[in-house]
């Protein structure tokens, strides 16, 4: 096992972090940027080194500041968090060739599923169900038409870099193709420098549902059910919940074996997520994301499971902890993200908090890197806290969110905690029907400026 390991990562998910190798008796060390000096991460780790200025490309994207502040302190491996580094691999490629472990998948599976073309194609032959479309990239607009007969419209240009809902484009029928086509490329181009793109039949109302996978390198592999994520604005998710409230143990089983099977057969090693589109009761796989997911609390709630944990003890060549017989769910877990930004346009609010109290309480579980008298800076992602409460069943999850969103303090700055007491009266909220579309077309009708 590793004496030190090195977080490549800030806030919360870099506490996540220290304390799992804390509880497994190896040493952190943590980097920051001069803007976060004072931050709890820093705190908190045995040792820390600071590697560069506040903006991230200099700091906390810099992998020669980082592989610097590796070998300063000795440390025998990364954690790469989610964010930054985490889904790069070439930096995961630097790291190996230094020596270093980095506490993820390969390099190889990295790249393989950062691209979404070669991400599609790898899943459909390891018989993960798809959404249909084209096979592989579109050359010209003339294929591009053609597909769409083929499917029928709607469908949906996506560019194969594409992430954060950039590069991608619906086509309702065949005179929007050629108008869609050329958008989805050009974004492609611009914000990925990749102007490949294939097309997709449009799934107009359906759920997103990923599937949590573990891997242990060598052949074998786990699942940890499904999460629901359809509540997001602009791409980000606000709310996530497992299990999914519209998933019978039978689909669970079912689509959980095939994703376990598919990674087991790729050796993939450590935490990865399998993301589907969910219409009609039938699953349709869309991207692969390889890294530990933010909302990865709500998995460990239900399963008594320490995801960090194992992507240490996997990444030091030691066996996974648990198998899939070992695994069973307890209850229902509820995670609210809880970001610096003023309602209701969600404009970032970094600021002084004069006043921080954290909820408790049996099923409440609160990441965050906040304290009493923290500056937050204005450099980075908004999100200051995770809100995760778990309960026997579904209901009981809801209002344990509701009482544990009652006792939190944080003052000075605003936060979307606001948001979350409203969706609390929201009965689609309670009764768990909504759909990928269901909150920005709530905030339209509830929030309008
Ligand atoms: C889709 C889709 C409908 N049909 N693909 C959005 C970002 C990327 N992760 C995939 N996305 C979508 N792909 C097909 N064939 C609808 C979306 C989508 C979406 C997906 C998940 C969660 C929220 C979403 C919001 C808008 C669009």
């Amino acid at each position: 096992m590793f004496d030190k390991i090195l977080i490549a990562n800030r806030g919360e998910i870099a506490l996540r972090v220290i304390r799992a190798a804390r509880e497994m008796g190896i040493a952190t060390v943590a980097v920051h940027s001069t803007a976060d000096s004072d931050a709890m991460h820093v705190r908190m780790a045995d040792e820390s080194v600071c590697i560069g200025p506040p903006p991230s490309p200099q700091s906390y994207l810099s992998v020669p500041a980082i592989i610097s502040a590796c070998e300063i302190t000795g440390a025998q491996a990364i954690h790469p968090g989610y964010g930054f580094l985490s889904e790069n691999a070439e930096f995961v490629q630097i790291v190996e060739d230094h020596g270093i472990t980095f506490i993820g998948p390969t390099a190889e599976h990295i790249r393989v599923m950062g691209d979404k073309i070669t991400a599609k194609d790898t899943m459909k032959q390891l018989g993960v169900p798809c959404v249909p479309g084209s096979d592989g990239g579109v050359p010209d607009l003339a294929t591009a038409k053609k597909i769409g007969e083929e499917f029928g419209y709607p469908v949906i240009i996506k560019a194969t870099a594409g992430g954060g809902g950039r590069g991608m484009k619906v086509a309702q029928s065949a005179d929007e193709m050629e108008s869609a086509f050329m958008t989805a490329r050009a974004e492609g181009k611009a914000a990925f420098g990749n102007d490949e793109v294939y097309i997709e039949k449009y799934l107009t109302t359906p759920r997103h549902i990923e599937i949590q996978v573990f891997g242990d390198g060598k052949g074998k592999a786990v699942h940890l059910g499904e999460r629901d994520c359809s509540l997001q604005r602009r791409h980000q998710k606000v709310f996530e919940e497992a299990p999914g409230p519209c998933i019978t143990p039978e689909e669970r089983a079912k689509i959980g074996k095939i994703c376990a099977d598919a990674v087991a057969k790729i050796n993939y090693i450590g935490a990865g997520t399998i993301e589907f589109l969910y219409e009609n009761g039938e699953f349709y796989f869309i991207e692969m994301n390889t890294r530990l997911q933010v909302e990865h609390p709500v998995t460990e709630g239900i399963f008594g499971v320490d995801l960090v944990r194992e992507q240490i003890l996997v990444a030091a060549g030691e066996p996974m902890s648990f198998g899939q017989d070992d695994l069973e769910i307890n209850g229902h877990a509820i995670e609210v993200r809880i970001n610096a930004e003023k309602l209701p346009n969600f404009s970032p609010c970094p600021g002084k908090i004069t006043a921080y109290h954290a909820p408790g309480g049996l099923g409440v579980r609160m990441d965050s890197a906040l304290y009493d008298g923290y500056s937050i800076p204005p450099y980075y992602d908004s999100l200051i806290a995770k809100l995760i409460v778990q309960g026997r069943d579904r209901e009981e999850a809801l209002a344990r969110l509701n009482r544990a969103l009652g006792e939190l303090i944080v003052d000075g700055i605003d936060t979307t905690v606001p948001l979350f007491h409203a969706l609390l009266q929201e009965p689609d909220i309670h009764s768990g029907d909504y759909n990928i579309h269901w909150l920005e077309q709530w905030l339209a009708a509830n929030m309008a400026q």
